[in-house]
C-alpha cells in the first residue's frame, strides 16, 4: 500500500482505537452523503477542482499520474462523476525518469493559478530525487498538461515529512510548506537556545511564500538577499505542515500540521514560530511561540486528552474550571466534564474561552455554585490531520458558511469547526467518517464538500439535504478576479425546477470587470444540479488599486442573488498623470501636465517622458526625466510641452508616453492647432527667466516658448513677405 503519510504505520492501532464503521457514515444530521466514485489506486495523495467552470476534478497520484474526473448528471438528473481515460499528465523527472516515490515522496501537491480560467496554469509539488523536491507548472491545453516548467528547484526533501500543500493567497503569492524531513532528522527546527541563523538557512520545517514565477518577495519576514537566510520563509517551527487553506473572508493562511503528539492548525502571520521540534500545542506557554487555533491529541486512545479538575465555579451561566496541569484545550473543543463533586457541572460542552493555561470556561446551566474534583476529557478526533477547506458559496445553510472542515487520515473523521467573528472556533465536532485514509477535502463547483480516501480509493460528496424552496446556488462569494485575468463563478439550482429556468447575469461597479461568458444560462429539470459557469474578466487597468463590482443573478420566480466581485490589481506601482490629452497652439505658449507615483517606491524611481509617435514639431520642453524618491513620490512633477508652427494650417498631433519600471506606461495625446489666423498684437518678450502663459514652468521651458514664438513670428514674416 502506498504510504503517503508516515503515520500509516500506526493504522492498525488507529483502527482498533476508533472502532471504525464499515462504510462512510454521516454524523452531522445536516449532511447527506453520496459515494461519487470508487476505484482509485491506494496512492492518490490529493485533489483540486479546476476553477474554470469545466466541472473537472484533478486527482494526483504518488506515481506522478494526474487523473481527470468529470462531473456530470445521469439520465435522472442525479450528479455523477466519470474518470476520464486520458490523464492530464504523468509527471516525470527532467531526465524522463519516474519521480522518486519512497514513503511519502512522489507527486504530493496541486494548486491552480488564480487566473487559471485565463492562463491554464496548474502547479504541482513533486519529489525528483531522495534529496530534492520541486514546484512545477503545467498549462492545461484542452485537458492535457503542456509546457512543463520548473518554478522552484532544490527544495529540501527526504523520505518523509516533506509535506505537499500549496495555496495562492489573496495577494496572489504562492504558499507552500515543507516539514522537518522526518526520521529524527528534524532539519531546520526551532531550538530555544540554539543557532537561530542555521535554522533560518533552510526551508525545512517552514511555511514559505514566493511569487508564482519562483522569485521571492522582498517583503518576506526573513528576506536578507545575499545573506544566509532562506528568503522564502514566512513562518517556522512545523513538524509536518502537510496542507494549508486560505480563509476566504480574511485571506489568512491556515496551516495544517501533522504532529508527533498533537495535530494542529495554525493561523499564519509573518515570522511566527510554532515551536517544533521542541514544542507542540504550546506545551509550556513559552513566550514568542504561537498557539494553534485547533489542536487534538494524536491517537488519543483511552483515556484520551484528560485533565483533572481542581476547582469549578459557575456564575451567570458560565462555568470556569481550573486544572492542575496545563489543559491545552483550544476554543470550540468538545469536552466531557465528569466526576465534579457538584453533578450540575457534569456533561458535554464546547470550550467557550481559554482564560489561562490552566483555566477555561464553558456555558453551563444552573445557579451560581462552586465545586471540586472531576476531569475534563476532549473529544478524540484522530491521529494525522491531512487537509482542510473553508465552506464557501450558498449551497450550505448559513450556519455552515465560512466553517473550516478538516479530515484525519487515521480515523477518517471529517470534522466541522464553526467559527465566530473573532476567527476562532466555537464548536469543533465530528461531521462524518469515511474510514481510515481521508487525505483530501475540497469544496466543489456545486458547492458541496468532497473527501478523497487514499486507502480505499473513494471520492465521497457531502451536501445539505435537498432544498425545500427553489433558489440559485453559487460555489463562492465573493468572486475574486485578478486584473488582466478572469475567474469563474459556478451556478446551479438548489432543487429540480418544474420547467426550464433561465438565469440572467449583469455586472455593475468596476468598469474593467465584464461578464465574458454565461450571462444567460438555462437550467432544465434534467441538468439543474450541474454547475454552469459565469466568467468574469477584468481588463488590466493602469492604476494599482483594487476595485469592486457586483454580479446580480436573476431568474423568473426566484430571489435574485448578488455576488460581490473583488478585482485584485496586479500592478505594484502606477503612474498618475494629470491629463490624458493636451491642446496647444503651434508657436504659442507651452502646455503642461503633472506626473506622480501612486505608491511609495522602495528606492528612487526614474520616470521618463518621450514622444513615441506623431509630429516632431511637438516636443517636451522640460520634464523628460523625473526622479521620485520614497519621500516625494506623491508630489506632482511638471512636464511642459511646446509645439512649433508648421508650414501649413493643419494641426499637428503626437503621443507622449510616460513610463517607469514596475508601472504600466501612460500616454498623453497632444494636439497642436495651427497658429491663430490673425496675428496677435506684438508685445515685448519676457526675459527668459520669466514664466510663460501662466504656466509655472522653469527657465528651460520658458526658453523653449520664447524660441517657439520667435520661430512663429519669423515664419509669418516670411509668408507675408513672399
Ligand atoms: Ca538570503
Ligand atoms: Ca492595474
Ligand atoms: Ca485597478
Amino acid at each position: 500500500m502506498g504510504t503517503a503519510i508516515r503515520k500509516n504505520a500506526v493504522l492498525p492501532l488507529a483502527a482498533l482505537l476508533f472502532a471504525i464503521p464499515a462504510a462512510a457514515t454521516v454524523i452531522d444530521p445536516s449532511l447527506v452523503e453520496t459515494r461519487l466514485l470508487t476505484g482509485f489506486s491506494p496512492q492518490v495523495t490529493g485533489m483540486a477542482w479546476a476553477p474554470d467552470g469545466s466541472n473537472r476534478l484533478f486527482v494526483i497520484d504518488k506515481t506522478g499520474l494526474v487523473i481527470l474526473v468529470q462531473m456530470g448528471v445521469d439520465a435522472n438528473g442525479a450528479l455523477n462523476a466519470t474518470r476520464l481515460a486520458t490523464p492530464f499528465t504523468t509527471l516525470l523527472r527532467e531526465d524522463g525518469g519516474p519521480l522518486y516515490q519512497q514513503v511519502e515522496c512522489g507527486l504530493v501537491g496541486i494548486v491552480f493559478d488564480p487566473s487559471f480560467a485565463t492562463n491554464g496554469f496548474v502547479y504541482f509539488r513533486a519529489t525528483v530525487s531522495p534529496t530534492e523536491q520541486q514546484i512545477l507548472r503545467f498549462r492545461d491545453a484542452g485537458g492535457v498538461g503542456v509546457d512543463r516548467t520548473v518554478i522552484l528547484a532544490g527544495l529540501p526533501a527526504r523520505d518523509s515529512h516533506l509535506s505537499g500543500g500549496m495555496a495562492f493567497d489573496h495577494d496572489g503569492k504562492l504558499r507552500f510548506a515543507i516539514g522537518d524531513l522526518g526520521f529524527g532528522t528534524r532539519v531546520g527546527t526551532f531550538r530555544p537556545s540554539g543557532d537561530v541563523q542555521a535554522e533560518l538557512s533552510t526551508l525545512a520545517s517552514k511555511s514559505s511564500r514566493i511569487n508564482r514565477d519562483g522569485t521571492i518577495p522582498k517583503d518576506n519576514p526573513f528576506f536578507d538577499g545575499p545573506g544566509p537566510n532562506a528568503d522564502a520563509i514566512y513562518a517556522r517551527g512545523f513538524r509536518n505542515p502537510f496542507r494549508m487553506a486560505v480563509q476566504p473572508s480574511t485571506g489568512l493562511v491556515w496551516q495544517i500540521v501533522t504532529g508527533a503528539k498533537w495535530e494542529q492548525v495554525f493561523i499564519l502571520r509573518p515570522g511566527v514560530n510554532a515551536g517544533w521540534d521542541t514544542l507542540e500545542n504550546d506545551e509550556d506557554g513559552q513566550p514568542g511561540l504561537i498557539t494553534p487555533v485547533i489542536a487534538y491529541l494524536t491517537n488519543a486512545g483511552t483515556p484520551g486528552h484528560v485533565r483533572p479538575i481542581t476547582a469549578a465555579s459557575r456564575a451567570a451561566g458560565i462555568a470556569t474550571f481550573t486544572t492542575a496541569a496545563a489543559h491545552q484545550f483550544r476554543r470550540g473543543a468538545r469536552l466531557t466534564i465528569a466526576g465534579v463533586s457538584d453533578a450540575s457541572f457534569n456533561g458535554t460542552a464546547y470550550l467557550k474561552s481559554v482564560v489561562s493555561t490552566t483555566q477555561f470556561t464553558v456555558a453551563s446551566e444552573g445557579g451560581d455554585a462552586s465545586a471540586t474534583g472531576g476531569a475534563a476529557i476532549a473529544l478524540t478526533i484522530g491521529g494525522a490531520i491531512t487537509d482542510g477547506a473553508f465552506v464557501q458559496g450558498t449551497l450550505f445553510p448559513e450556519d455552515w458558511q465560512g466553517n473550516f472542515v478538516f479530515v484525519d487520515l487515521n480515523s477518517g473523521n471529517v470534522v466541522r469547526a464553526i467559527l465566530d467573528e473573532t476567527n476562532e472556533p466555537t464548536r469543533v465536532d465530528l461531521a462524518a467518517n469515511v474510514q481510515a485514509g481521508a487525505v483530501g477535502v475540497n469544496i466543489g463547483p456545486d458547492g458541496a464538500l468532497y473527501v478523497l480516501n487514499i486507502f480505499l480509493g473513494n471520492l465521497d460528496r457531502y451536501s445539505p439535504p435537498a432544498a425545500r424552496a427553489p433558489r440559485l446556488v453559487v460555489d463562492r462569494t465573493p468572486l475574486r478576479v485578478e486584473d488582466g485575468g478572469s475567474a469563474v463563478l459556478s451556478v446551479r439550482l438548489a432543487r429540480a425546477p418544474v420547467g426550464n429556468v433561465t438565469v440572467g447575469t449583469s455586472i455593475s461597479g468596476a468598469p474593467e470587470a465584464t461578464v465574458t461568458a454565461g450571462s444567460t444560462l438555462t437550467f432544465t429539470p434534467a441538468n439543474w444540479q450541474l454547475p454552469q459557469p459565469i466568467a468574469v474578466a477584468a481588463a488590466r487597468d493602469p492604476d494599482a488599486d483594487d476595485s469592486t463590482a457586483t454580479l446580480t443573478l436573476s431568474a423568473e420566480g426566484l430571489s435574485p442573488l448578488t455576488v460581490p466581485v473583488l478585482v485584485r490589481d496586479v500592478d505594484i506601482q502606477a503612474l498618475t498623470v494629470s491629463a490624458s490629452s493636451l491642446d496647444l497652439v503651434a508657436g504659442g505658449a507651452v502646455g503642461s501636465f503633472d506626473v506622480r507615483l501612486a505608491r511609495a517606491p522602495a528606492a528612487d524611481t526614474t520616470v521618463t517622458v518621450a514622444r513615441t509617435s506623431g509630429s516632431d514639431r511637438i516636443s517636451i520642453a522640460s520634464g523628460v526625466t523625473l526622479t521620485f524618491t520614497p519621500a516625494n513620490f506623491g508630489t506632482p512633477q511638471r512636464v511642459t510641452v511646446v509645439a512649433i508652427a508648421g508650414g501649413d494650417a493643419q494641426p499637428s498631433t503626437a503621443v507622449l508616453t510616460v513610463s517607469s519600471a514596475d508601472a504600466q506606461s501612460r500616454t498623453v495625446n497632444v494636439v497642436a492647432s495651427a497658429a491663430l489666423p490673425t496675428e496677435p498684437p506684438l508685445r515685448p518678450l519676457s526675459p527668459i527667466s520669466g514664466g510663460s502663459g501662466g504656466c509655472s514652468s522653469g527657465p528651460a521651458a520658458s526658453l523653449w516658448a520664447v524660441l517657439a514664438l520667435l520661430a512663429l513670428r519669423s515664419r509669418r514674416g516670411h509668408v507675408r513677405g513672399s
